[in-house]
This record gives structure tokens, C-alpha cells and sequence, in this order.
């Protein structure tokens, strides 16, 4: 008998220093047991929040990787894409999504572009309007509140009323994915919430799922999250539990970091709260909103 380990193309940066990118998305669907095969965009000394950082785009290389993955014939359960090295790789990863398509593949784009309002250094609104058309092709996106508001051209605000953001989720819909979260969303109502929104085209149901906030940005848990919801949505858990599952990842993670003295640009201590990812579900707290 020939075992089927789900197999996922990762398409994301290599940031040697920082828990982000590559160095979070490996060991978190590796603890989950799927295969990873990554097919980095860029290599970087640290992610982009350390100054000074030193970078290699990987533009010129990815043509004749993703050549020999064809020779290779390789075939993949999900194609997963998270950082861009450069805006030219929009079209890479469209045309691969293009080529390695099979039937029942899950497509995952997470639109990196920036958090807490702002684009992240290297993007500009080229970035901004290129990843508009490769979230054409995802089943499944990831934007946080900042990167849904530069999708649609709506000013970013992090006081977004419930009613705007379902309208949010709906128009992001529009551009193509089946399945739309939006991620730091605060909750209005009480300001030690964060949350995390879904829509789901298919039936039309919005879910949330809230979790204690502490008052830390580390860079990487939007990585982080959207690794664990493809790991489980490979699992084949429903949307709720994988938001569920992907809450509570992140929210262990940052409770495991916070008490420490590491600057928050190193990201969550992941290490210490992998194992969790082979428990079954624990904790389930998620809402089916009106
Ligand atoms: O986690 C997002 C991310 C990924 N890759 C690089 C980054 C960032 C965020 O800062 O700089 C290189």
C-alpha cells in the first residue's frame, strides 16, 4: 500500500532571522503532516521589520525551478502562496497555478502586502493592484484588516463596524475566492478581543472566532495563522474549525512569547507550541454570525 501524504507547494520568502515566511510555514505543516515543498521568492537575512536587512530576489531563478518541477511531474494537494520577492512573481504564480492545477487542489493565496495600516517596505500600490488579480485564482484568501482595505481601495481603519467588514468579506469575494478571512479584526465591543472573520461564498455564512488580545505586534503570525488553516483544511476540517484551530495556534503563541523578554520582531515562539497542532481539537469557540 502506497501511503498519500498531502503534498502542498509553498510559494513565500526565506527569512533566515524572524519567524516568518518559509521558517514558520515548514515545521507548522510539517507538525501537521503534510509534505512541504517550498519554492522561495526571495532569500532574506531577516524579514523586513529588522533594519538594515539584506536581500536576494529570486525572480530569475523561480523559471527553472518551476521547469524541473514539471519534468519532475510533481503533483500537489494545495498550492500555498504568502510574501512576494517582487511584483513580477504575481504572473509566476498565476501561470503555476495555471500549470500544476488538479482536480480538487486546494489554492490558498495569502495577499501579503503590509499590517497595521501600512504597506510592508519593500510593496508599493503596483504590489497592491497586481495581487488583486492573483487573488482571482485562490479558493481560499488570508488578507488581515490592512491588506483587505488595500485590496478594495477602502481606507484603513481598524474601527471597521461589523456590517462593513461582512460587506468587505462579500466584495473580496467578488474578485474570485470561494472562502474570504479576514484576520486582526478588533473587536469593537471589547477592546481585550481580537478576532478573526470568515465568509463563505458557498452558503452565503459568516463566522468569527475572538480570542484575549495582548498588546504586541509580532511579525509572522499572519504566516503563522493562514500555514495552520491550510494544514487543516487538508486535514479536511470544516472553515469554523479551521479558523478555530488557527485562532488558538496563534493565540497559545503569543501567550507562550509574551511573558519572555525576546523583542517582539523575532515572532511567536512557535517551538514551544507546535506539539498542540497534533491534539485534536480543544478549544472551539467559533460564532456563526446573523
Ligand atoms: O510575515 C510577513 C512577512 C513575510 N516575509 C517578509 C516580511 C514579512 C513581514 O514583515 O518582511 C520578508
Amino acid at each position: 500500500m502506497r501511503i498519500h501524504l498531502q503534498r502542498v507547494a509553498a510559494i513565500h520568502d526565506l527569512s533566515g532571522f524572524g519567524r516568518a515566511s518559509l521558517t514558520v510555514v515548514i515545521p507548522i505543516l510539517s507538525s501537521m503532516g503534510i509534505q512541504v515543498c517550498p519554492l522561495p521568492t526571495a532569500v532574506l537575512s531577516s524579514h523586513s521589520a529588522f533594519p538594515g536587512f539584506h536581500a536576494r530576489d529570486l525572480s530569475a531563478e523561480l523559471p527553472q525551478m518551476i521547469e524541473h518541477w514539471k519534468k519532475l511531474n510533481i503533483q500537489f494537494d494545495a498550492i500555498y502562496s504568502g510574501y512576494l520577492g517582487a511584483v513580477d512573481q504575481i504572473d509566476m504564480v498565476k501561470d503555476f497555478i495555471r500549470d500544476f492545477a488538479t482536480p480538487d487542489q486546494l489554492v490558498v493565496i495569502d495577499p501579503v502586502l503590509g499590517d497595521n495600516g501600512k504597506l510592508y517596505s519593500a510593496f508599493n500600490q503596483e504590489m497592491v493592484e497586481k495581487m488583486k488579480e492573483l487573488v482571482a485564482h485562490a479558493e481560499v484568501v488570508t488578507p488581515n484588516l490592512t491588506e483587505a482595505a488595500f485590496l478594495l481601495g477602502k481606507e484603513y481603519h481598524p474601527q471597521v463596524s461589523l456590517h462593513e467588514l461582512k460587506d468587505w468579506c462579500v466584495r473580496l469575494a467578488a474578485l474570485g475566492p470561494k472562502q474570504v478571512i479576514i484576520t486582526s479584526v478588533p473587536e469593537l465591543a471589547m477592546p481585550n478581543k481580537t478576532s478573526v472573520m470568515a465568509y463563505n461564498g458557498e452558503d452565503q455564512r459568516y463566522w468569527r472566532v475572538s480570542c484575549d488580545y495582548l498588546p504586541a505586534n509580532y511579525p509572522g503570525t499572519g504566516d503563522a495563522f493562514a500555514s495552520v488553516m491550510v494544514g487543516s483544511l487538508l486535514q479536511g476540517d470544516s472553515l469554523p474549525i479551521a479558523l478555530d484551530r488557527a485562532v488558538h495556534f496563534i493565540s497559545m503563541g503569543v501567550r507562550a512569547t509574551f511573558g519572555h523578554g525576546h523583542h517582539p520582531a523575532e515572532g511567536i515562539l512557535i517551538e514551544k507550541v507546535l506539539p498542540s497542532l497534533n491534539a485534536p481539537v480543544q478549544i472551539s469557540s467559533y460564532q456563526l454570525l446573523d
